[in-house]
């Protein structure tokens, strides 16, 4: 935006306000309040157009359900642990806030969300048993693992916020609590 551009939206503004406050106090000659008052008009006014050069930005909330499989029940229906979803999909270079409800009851069901390359869901999983609860069974390997949520206690919500890969493909998610990878998996979209 040039600045003639900017004075004339700053003026229609002055005159905006001056209507409606009877102010006199718009003055185009300090360039700090000037700045300041346009970004706040940019998020008020012309969100849409400005839209394009923001990183998007994408929630997604995922349970955690199920315990674990009685051996009676095994016939029956079965209630092991998951996640709710098996795929999620996120746009490339979007900001993911993710919320992880853990809805589990039973003491083992302590879970955690892991984004991994796709196909090392388990290698990671394993790795970060080996770590143990202090390291939140997370290995501390930035090639394989993407992104990783705290641990949540049955009935506990945590939170996870990363940027989504810029490129498409897709990405394995897993909890790495010892033995859940097995059940507890799935795939990110990247689009
Ligand atoms: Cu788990």
């Amino acid at each position: 935006m040039n600045f003639l551009a900017k004075k004339a939206g700053y003026t229609t503004t002055c005159l905006a306000l001056s209507a409606v406050l009877l102010s006199t106090g718009c003055s185009s000659d300090n360039p700090t309040q000037n700045a300041g008052e346009r970004t706040k008009d940019s998020v008020v006014v012309d969100s849409k157009s400005k839209q394009k050069n923001m990183q998007p930005v994408q929630e997604i909330t995922l349970r955690t359900v199920g315990d674990e499989v009685k051996e009676e029940e095994e016939e029956g229906k079965p209630r092991h642990k998951h996640y709710d979803q098996d795929t999620i999909e996120v746009k490339a270079g979007s900001v993911v806030k993710l919320t992880l409800i853990n809805e589990g009851s039973e003491q083992s069901m302590i879970h955690n969300i892991v984004f991994t390359r796709a196909g090392k869901s388990t290698q990671v999983a394993l790795a970060g048993e080996k770590i143990g609860a202090p390291g939140n069974f997370v290995p501390a390997d930035t090639v394989r693992v993407l992104a990783a949520s705290p641990l949540a206690l049955p009935g506990q919500t945590v939170h996870l916020e990363f940027t989504a890969p810029k490129e498409p493909g897709f990405f394995d998610f897993v909890c790495t609590y010892p033995q859940h990878y097995k059940e507890m998996k799935g795939v990110m979209v990247v689009k």
